[in-house]
């Protein structure tokens, strides 16, 4: 019988001159060859995990002292992702004291069975493994259930009526079987395996497919020697053979050592509603030799199989533009939004740990802050703050602010508590001045200083890739390389966020705008 396509798949087909394809595994449905765009998730999106329900995909992507925690995507085409909320949005679920930028929330793994949404994950100095549950994945979520196996990176496996946790304490990826209603253990924990011998074996994930029992894992640190490895078995339990052809992917090589994108691993496999097969993985992008400060971003690429075992993208590097086949499913519109005006304050605006709500009052397109003294170095905590992930190296981002009297309010890009930078007007005994200041560790430097008439003005931050330009009322007025927040010279597990800020007194935003 002819195949009549739907109509606005062949005008889909059409338009962007894509040749039908059939990616393997994949059901006979219409698919076709398109240019997938990577990273899917850009800027600070790290420890990537996915599960697929039907056509829906939904990916979460750990936080650390950022609150509200671990964002909620999703897709249903996988290359356009919506955030529809974050898991941890009450203090009761996500406990952040003492937290900073190497703390707090860690890889998550999000995973459904039979009506429930599961997120597992470690919150890394405030309690350690827990997991929260759900039956919409936008929310709410529940309270935590704190699980007592060790270990970080904490994934689930469901079978046959049965929940087993993976994790990795004492540097073995250990299973062991869980009651999901009460986190409570059932079985003692199982060595399973402890990789090929690349350091720091963490992020396990178990599947099955045609008998076998996959655990796919992450080595070598989520610096440049990361890579994917996976092993085996025919029992849930164990034993399991390594790849003889791991690792199955990294960019630790030869045939990646000039590419942009470095640091890939921490990986999550899923199968698409077609039947084809995919992973989710980290990846960084490099910005002026070895440097990267926009984080660890959210990478896509097609898994076949050969001889039982998963083959990431042909066995080639990743790229920023590949060509692959996909289910032609129409693209969701992406919203861009240029202009907040914090009518709504949408899921991605976070905090430094738990806000001090009172703080903020956002009216008839104002955002008015309340500074209490925090700024961003060490020992600073509840800076007032609303801060969004730089997404690209190039963009432009401003604001109009006028301070209430003395004080000090501006655009903040926040790396890490030793690396950020401040753009502010500042009123002293009556005297108003613009400036800019970079923190790097103990170095602390304010390149320009402006006289201003009165304590309101337009700031704008241009970023080109390599560097920051710092505009005052449209003049520039400062530059800072951009690799002195980066995640090589501020540390941290995170990328630059940036946005509003009141550090002194009480300050009046005009919105904030956001040209990616
Ligand atoms: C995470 C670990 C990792 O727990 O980095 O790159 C750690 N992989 O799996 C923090 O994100």
């Amino acid at each position: 019988m002819k195949r009549i396509l739907p109509f606005p798949l062949v005008i889909l087909l059409l338009l962007a001159g894509m040749t039908a394809c059939r990616p393997q595994g994949a059901a006979p449905a219409a698919t076709v060859e398109v240019e997938l765009r990577n990273p899917i998730l850009p800027g600070f999106h790290p420890d990537p995990s996915v599960v697929a329900v039907g056509g829906d995909y939904y990916l979460v992507n750990s936080s650390f002292h950022y609150f509200p925690g671990v964002p909620v995507y999703h897709s249903r085409d996988l290359q356009n992702w919506k955030q529809i909320g974050n898991v941890l949005d009450r203090p009761s679920q996500l406990p952040l004291e003492q937290s900073n930028a190497s703390l707090g929330i860690y890889a998550p793994t999000i995973r459904y069975n039979d009506g429930t949404f599961y997120m597992i994950t470690t919150n890394v100095g405030g309690g350690g493994n827990f997991m929260v549950t759900a039956t919409d994945p936008a929310g709410p979520w529940s309270e935590p259930l704190w699980l007592e196996q060790q270990g970080i990176d904490p994934s689930l496996y469901f079978e046959d009526g049965k929940c087993y946790m993976v994790s990795n304490p004492d540097a073995t990826i250990t299973l062991c079987e869980i009651n999901p209603q009460t986190g409570s253990t059932l079985s003692p924990g199982k060595a399973l395996w402890r990789g090929t011998g690349g350091r720091f074996p963490e992020g396990p994930h178990i599947y099955k497919k045609d008998g076998w029992y996959y655990l796919l894992i992450s080595e070598g640190g989520t610096e440049l020697a990361h890579k994917l490895t996976v092993a085996r078995s025919r029992d849930i339990y164990g034993p399991y053979e390594a790849n003889p052809d791991n690792p199955i992917f990294t960019h630790c090589s030869l045939a990646a050592q000039e590419s942009n994108i470095q640091g890939t691993g921490h990986g999550d496999l899923f199968q698409a509603a077609d039947g084809s097969w995919w992973i989710v993985f980290l990846a960084y992008r490099r910005y002026g030799g070895d440097y990267h400060h926009l984080g660890r971003e959210t990478f896509l690429a097609p898994v076949t199989w050969e001889k039982d075992w998963p083959v990431i993208n042909g066995g080639q590097p990743v790229a920023e533009r590949m060509t692959v086949c996909m289910s032609a499913v129409p693209e969701e519109a992406a919203l861009p939004r240029p202009h907040e005006d914090f009518s709504a304050i949408g899921p991605e605006w976070m905090h430094i740990q738990h806000p001090v709500v009172e703080n903020y009052i956002a009216q008839s397109g104002v955002l008015t802050l309340t500074g209490n003294g925090d700024g961003f170095d060490w020992g600073s905590w509840h800076p007032t703050a609303l801060l969004r992930r730089q997404e690209t190296a190039t963009c432009r981002f401003g604001t109009q602010v006028s301070l209430q009297g003395d004080g000090e309010a501006g655009l903040v890009i926040y790396q890490t508590h030793n690396g950020h930078a401040e753009f502010f007007v500042r009123r002293e005994k009556g005297r108003s001045e613009a400036a800019v200041r970079i923190r790097l560790h103990s170095i602390l430097y304010e390149p320009a200083t402006i006289p201003l008439p009165r304590p309101d003005a337009r700031l704008d931050v241009e970023a080109h890739d390599e560097y920051y330009a710092f505009l005052l009322n449209g003049k520039e007025i400062a530059r800072m390389d951009a690799r002195l927040l980066s995640t090589e010279m501020a540390g941290g597990f995170t990328g630059v966020t940036i946005g509003p800020y009141c550090r002194n007194g009480k300050a009046a935003f005009q919105g904030f705008d956001y040209e990616p």
